[in-house]
């Protein structure tokens, strides 16, 4: 049976319109899940978005349309983006359809039926725009500890979930599980967290103040806090209570690619929710750092958001795909400038990836009329370069694994610089001045060849239309997404005889 790799980003806020921030995890999710298909798993990507709550009844409002008119609205733009991103997402869910919001009854249902969900009177600081309640230490000068908005003190009947007896379990789940909260320092973060006590959470809002949202099936005069209905996504969609057969190896797999600013409520919330529905926690939940632009926070007031849909048009989708990625350390935070994004198209794509395409199909139809020569016997520096693809095919897997996609992109970028640096060394062109060297030519040429056969298979994840185009270009037989990443990093592949074709500059440099 094949392997499974269940992989999923936050579903994101309808209100707010994507910026480079929610991009980020989308491609990096992307990634992983193109990796995982070309490895031969049974692949499963989802997301999708986050629908109800009050900040999206209060949008509504304001534009005199209905929430439902206003989610189906602002929908479209995220699904947009993600196609002009060339994102590969096996479902895209939205809370407001009907198949999430029966799984969430029916758990809410399971759990009040259980006695973890109870009604109880509560009077506390509450913050309006972020829709939480806060304890009174936890208030920074009376504001709210997250958005430094003013609170509101709030008495109300409501329900709660017992999260507060799931605490000890939690945090002996964490210290025996290395590898469920990455990378290590939010690990941390979170024990340190769970020293302090862990109140019960409340899980309802009075419809009176909230409609926007899924009534809890028990008391129609409450609806659900929108947290215990966003999480319930992730098994909304994948076949909890419908496909068992299908849903026990994906659960077992799945890795939630998520921000910092989300981690307490998917290592918290979530793992003490499934723990009461009878659910083991995630694989894995990685929580990347974020990004800054020009050293600022992004924010609608600062003006500074970055619109990925110019950011495209101007410089190619896999530019930005694989600047994304490329930039910072995947796990910490990031900065975008224009200035930065140029010279990385600079310094790795046009001069170190393009340049190396181009020169070495230039010199294959120079030499050899675009047909890929027959190697004879290889030299030392061959067999050097042989081994170094080998060697990074296997450090790419182990980063992989260990969601370091940065050093992923070192790998490849290290396979690159040793094939510039081979050509350089053999020097095919002072090789095509002798006659009786057509044999050394012919090596050389085909062994450049297959170097960029690796490198291309080894990018495709990363950037899959580029990766595409320059697979075809070198003659290689169907498209790269129908071939595994161990048959396209096969040494000796490539098929003597076969034209290779010149394309155009795929990264042309960036002038100014
Ligand atoms: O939190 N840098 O949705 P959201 C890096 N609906 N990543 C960023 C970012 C930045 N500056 N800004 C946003 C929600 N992100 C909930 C999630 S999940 C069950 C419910 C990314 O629209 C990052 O992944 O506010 C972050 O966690 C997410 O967008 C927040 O998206």
């Amino acid at each position: 049976m094949k392997k499974s790799f269940f992989v999923t980003t936050p579903i994101y806020y309808v209100n707010d319109i994507p910026h480079i921030g929610h991009a980020y995890t989308t491609v990096a999710a992307d990634v992983l899940a193109r990796y995982y298909r070309m490895e031969g798993s049974h692949v499963f990507f989802l997301t999708g978005t986050d629908e109800h709550g009050q900040k999206v009844q209060e949008a509504a409002q304001e534009r005199n349309i209905s929430p439902q008119e206003h989610c189906d609205h602002m929908v479209g733009r995220f699904q947009d983006l993600w196609k002009k991103f060339t994102i590969s997402n096996d479902d895209f869910i939205r809370t407001t359809e009907e198949r999430h919001k029966t799984v969430v009854q029916k758990i809410l249902t399971q759990l009040y039926n259980k006695g973890d969900i109870y009604k109880t009177s509560y009077e506390g600081s509450y913050c309006v725009p972020d829709e939480r309640f806060w304890t009174e230490k936890d208030l920074i000068d009376g504001c709210c500890p997250e958005c430094r908005r003013p609170v509101q003190q709030i008495q109300e009947s409501n329900y709660f979930f017992r999260m507060s007896s799931y605490h000890t379990w939690l945090i002996q789940y964490i210290e025996e599980n290395e590898h469920f909260i990455l990378p290590k320092t939010r690990r941390n973060e979170i024990l340190g967290f769970l020293k302090q006590p862990l109140a019960d959470l409340c899980i309802s809002r009075p419809r009176k103040r909230l409609s926007w949202g899924i009534p809890l099936p028990f008391d129609s005069n409450y609806v659900t806090y929108v947290w215990f209905d966003a999480l319930i996504n992730y098994v909304s969609t994948s076949g909890y209570l419908t496909d068992t057969e299908n849903f026990t190896p994906l659960w077992n797999s799945a890795v939630h690619l998520i921000g910092k600013d989300i981690l307490t409520t998917h290592s918290v919330y979530w793992p003490t929710m499934l723990r009461a529905m009878g659910l083991a926690p995630p694989r894995t939940i990685f929580a990347h750092g974020w990004w800054t632009v020009e050293g600022q926070k992004m924010s609608k007031s600062l003006r500074n958001t970055v619109e990925p849909n110019m950011l495209i048009e101007q410089y190619g989708v896999d530019a930005i795909r694989f600047f994304l990625l490329r930039e910072g350390t995947f796990g910490l935070d990031s900065d975008f400038s224009h200035q930065a994004l140029i010279h990385r198209i600079n310094s790795d794509l046009a001069n170190d990836l393009g340049n190396l395409f181009n020169r070495s199909l230039a010199m294959a139809l120079k030499y050899f009329a675009g047909s890929i020569p027959e190697p004879s016997t290889l030299e030392g520096i061959d067999e050097h370069l042989r081994d170094t693809a080998v060697q990074v095919k296997n450090e790419v897997d182990l980063h992989m694994e260990n969601i370091a996609l940065h050093k992923s992109l070192d790998a490849i970028w290290k396979l690159v610089r040793m094939t510039n640096k081979y050509i350089d060394e053999t020097a095919p062109w002072a090789l095509a001045k002798d006659t009786r060297q057509e044999k050394r030519l012919a090596t050389v040429i085909h062994t450049m060849l297959e170097s960029l056969r690796f490198i291309t298979t080894l990018l495709f994840p990363f950037m899959p239309t580029s990766a595409e185009a320059m697979w075809r270009a070198l003659g290689c037989s169907e498209t790269l997404s129908q071939h595994t990443i161990s048959n396209g990093t096969q040494w000796g592949k490539l098929t003597t005889g076969t034209a290779v074709t010149k394309i155009p500059p795929l990264f042309p440099r960036i002038e100014g």
